[in-house]
C-alpha cells in the first residue's frame, strides 16, 4: 500500500472517530477532505517538499503527514483513536450503522464493541433509544449474524496490495531465487483468510529476518527455520514458507490449493501408482525426487493440462475435456460503467476519457446516477439532457476513443426505471442497477430484476445483487431465471469489478457464461485509481470460467456499437 493510501485511510479513520465523538462537522469534513486529496494525489506524498502547497491540506494536517512520513507514526492519530473504546470502530462495519448512530449507541447504551452491541439488543437496552424501531434492530441483528460468519476474512483488494508490497521487499533479500504468493490469493477468491508466501533462497535466515522484522509487522506469531507467520498492522496474517528450489513447483501447486483440488490430484496420482505431496510427484516406492519440476510438468505427468489457479476449486476442472481460454486483463477493450463529477464521481468527462485512452480502451461509457440517487447527486431529467450534450461534444473533440452517453438508472423496487423511456431512448447505453430496497424477498428481487432485463432499452444490469462483501448480503434473486431472461433479451449481466462488490460473484458468473447470456466486466470507476480494480473483476471472471467470447467488454469497437444499437 502506498504512503498516500495509508495516510488517506488514517485521515478517513480520524474523521470517523471525530464524528462518533460528536465533534463539529467542520472538523470532520476537514479530515475527509485531506483523505480525498491524498487519494487523488498522483505523486507520492513523501516526495513533496512542502505539503501545504497542495490544495485542501492545511497547516495542522501537513504537520501530521510530515510526522508520519518521518517517523512512521502520527501522535494526533494515536491520541484520537484511544479517545474511543477499542472495539467501537468494528461496530461501524455493521450495515446501517453510521458514525452518528454508533456514537449514540456508545454514549447512551454503553455499546463499546460488537459483543456489547449484541448484549444491548438482547437485554432490550437498544430498543429504549429514540429512533430504534423493531425493524432497525432486526436489520442490525441480521447484519451481526452475517459479520460473524464473514468478517475475519479480508477482501481481495485489501489482501493483494499487502502481499505485493511484501513480495517487492522480500524479493530484494540476498539469495532469493523464487518468491510468489500462493493460497486463496493466487486463486483470486473474493475474501482471503491469510496470505501464503512461498520462497526459495540460499539464505533462509536473511529472508526470515527481513520478513519478521519488517516495519509493517505487528506481531510475530510463529518463527521457525523454514516457516514463519506474522500479523501485519492492517490485521492480516501472512505465512511464509521457505522451500528447496527443486521442490518449488510442487510446493506452489500444494500451497495454492484449494485443498479440495489437491485431494483429487493426490487420488489421481495414487491411481497411477504415484505419490504427490508438497515435495514432488514420486514413482511409488521411490522417496527421492532428483528432477526439479514445475506445476506444468506435474500436471502433465498426471496426464492433465495445467489448470489456471482461479479454477482449482473442485468444480469440474479435473474432469473437464478442455479447459477454456479464460479471459485476461488485456482482452478488455472498454469500460461501460463509469461516473463523472456530474454525479458522485471525481473525474470530468475529459479526464475520464483520457484515463480510458491510457488504458488502451476503444470506448468508455459515461453512466452517472439517476434522479432518485439524491445522496449521489443523481441527475434530474433536465440535467441529464445537458449532460448528454456535453458528452456528445467531448466525443467530437477528443480523438482516439468513443465516449458513450449513458446512465446508471436506478431500478425501483417494483422493477420500473428511474427515467421515462423517452429520455432513456436518447442515450447510447443504459446500465440499470438496484440501489435501494436491497433486503426485499428473493421473489420480489427476481421479478424486479427480470423487469429491468426485459426493458427494451436496457443494455446492462449493474451489480445485480447490490451486495457489499463482508457487509451486506444484498438481493438473492433466482440467478438461473435472470440468466435465461438475459439471454432471451440480449441484456448483459454485470460483474462489477470493485472489490467491495464483485457482483455478480464467481459462481453466478459461471451460470451466466454456461447459460449463454452476456457478461459485462466494468469498474464502476468514480476516481482514476478505480480503473485498477479491473484486476479483481478479471480474477473473479476467471473463477467463473469466463472466456473473452462471453464478455461484451472484449468486443471490437464496431461489434460493441452494433450490439448497443440493437437495443436503442
Ligand atoms: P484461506 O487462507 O482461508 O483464504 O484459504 P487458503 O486456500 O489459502 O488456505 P490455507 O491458507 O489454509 O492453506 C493454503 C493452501 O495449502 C491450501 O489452499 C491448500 C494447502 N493445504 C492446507 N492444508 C491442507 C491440507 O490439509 N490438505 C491439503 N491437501 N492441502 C492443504
Ligand atoms: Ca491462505
Ligand atoms: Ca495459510
Ligand atoms: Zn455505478
Amino acid at each position: 500500500m502506498s504512503t498516500n493510501t495509508e495516510l488517506a485511510a488514517m485521515f478517513h479513520t480520524m474523521a470517523t472517530v471525530l464524528e462518533i465523538s460528536g465533534a463539529n462537522g467542520f472538523k470532520v469534513n476537514a479530515n475527509v477532505k485531506v483523505a480525498r486529496t491524498l487519494e487523488d494525489l498522483v505523486e507520492d506524498i513523501a516526495t513533496i517538499e512542502d505539503v501545504t502547497t497542495i490544495q485542501g491540506i492545511g497547516k495542522s494536517s501537513a504537520a501530521k503527514i510530515k510526522e508520519y512520513i518521518e517517523t512512521g507514526s502520527m501522535s494526533g492519530y494515536d491520541e484520537l483513536i484511544s479517545s474511543i473504546p477499542n472495539g467501537l470502530l468494528a461496530v461501524m462495519n455493521v450495515q446501517g450503522l453510521g458514525p452518528k448512530t454508533v456514537g449514540k449507541l456508545w454514549k447512551e447504551a454503553g455499546v463499546v464493541d460488537i459483543p456489547s452491541l449484541k448484549e444491548a439488543i438482547e437485554d432490550g437496552r437498544l430498543e429504549l433509544l429514540p429512533r430504534m424501531g423493531k425493524k432497525t434492530i432486526q436489520n442490525i441483528t441480521e447484519s451481526l449474524a452475517f459479520l460473524a460468519t464473514h468478517a475475519n476474512r479480508s477482501r481481495l483488494g485489501v489482501a493483494m496490495p499487502i502481499a505485493l508490497a511484501f513480495l517487492e521487499k522480500l524479493q530484494q533479500c540476498k539469495g532469493v531465487s523464487n518468491i510468489t504468493y500462493a493460497g486463496s490469493l493466487r486463486r483470486g477468491k473474493e475474501t482471503i483468510g491469510d496470505i501464503d508466501i512461498l520462497a526459495s533462497t540460499d539464505e533462509p535466515a536473511i529472508l526470515i529476518k527481513a520478513f519478521c522484522e519488517d516495519k509493517d509487522v505487528e506481531k510475530v506469531l510463529a518463527k521457525g527455520e523454514t516457516k514463519c507467520s506474522i500479523r501485519v498492522k492492517k490485521g492480516m496474517q501472512i505465512d511464509l514458507r521457505v522451500v528447496d528450489r527443486k521442490t518449488f513447483g510442487a510446493a506452489l501447486l500444494y500451497f495454492t490449493g484449494s485443498k479440495e483440488h489437491n485431494i483429487i490430484l493426490r487420488e489421481r496420482a495414487i491411481d497411477q501408482d504415484k505419490k504427490l505431496n508438497e515435495y514432488g510427484l514420486f514413482e511409488s516406492g521411490s522417496e527421492v525426487n532428483d528432477s526439479s519440476s514445475t506445476e506444468e510438468e506435474i500436471y502433465s505427468s498426471l496426464s492433465l493440462p495445467w489448470i489456471p489457479p482461479e479454477i482449482r476449486e473442485d468444480r469440474g476442472e479435473l474432469s473437464c475435456k478442455k479447459i477454456p481460454r479464460l479471459v485476461e486483463i488485456n482482452d478488455i477493450r472498454c469500460d461501460l460503467h463509469c461516473h463523472t463529477t456530474a454525479s458522485d464521481g471525481q473525474m470530468s468527462i475529459q479526464e475520464l476519457a483520457h484515463h480510458a485512452i491510457e488504458r488502451g480502451f476503444h470506448t468508455i461509457a459515461v453512466t452517472d446516477h439517476s434522479q432518485s440517487q439524491g445522496q449521489a447527486n443523481g441527475l434530474k431529467a433536465d440535467r441529464l439532457r445537458k449532460h448528454i450534450d456535453a458528452i456528445r461534444e467531448a466525443n467530437e473533440n477528443i480523438e482516439g476513443i468513443t465516449i458513450l452517453a449513458g446512465t446508471e438508472v436506478d431500478i425501483h423496487p417494483d422493477g420500473t426505471l428511474d427515467y421515462d423511456d423517452d429520455l432513456l431512448a436518447q442515450l447510447d447505453i443504459i446500465v440499470a442497477s438496484p440501489h435501494s430496497a436491497l433486503n426485499q424477498s428473493p421473489d420480489d428481487a427476481t421479478k424486479r430484476l427480470i423487469a429491468a432485463i426485459e426493458h427494451p432499452l436496457v443494455h446492462i444490469i449493474g451489480h445485480p445483487t447490490g451486495r457489499i462483501i463482508n457487509k451486506r448480503k444484498g438481493l438473492e434473486p433466482d440467478i438461473m431465471a435472470l440468466v435465461s431472461a438475459a439471454k432471451e433479451h440480449s441484456t448483459a449481466l454485470e460483474l462489477n469489478a470493485n472489490y467491495y462488490r464483485l457482483d455478480l460473484k464467481d459462481t453466478h458468473v459461471r451460470a451466466v457464461c454456461e447459460g449463454g447470456a452476456l457478461l459485462a466486466i466494468n469498474t464502476d470507476a468514480h476516481r482514476p485509481e478505480d480503473f485498477n480494480q479491473l484486476q479483481y473483476g478479471i480474477l473473479t471472471a476467471r473463477r467463473g470460467w469466463a472466456t473473452p467470447s462471453n464478455c461484451i467488454n472484449c468486443l471490437e469497437h464496431d461489434k460493441l456499437l452494433a450490439w448497443l444499437r440493437s437495443k436503442c
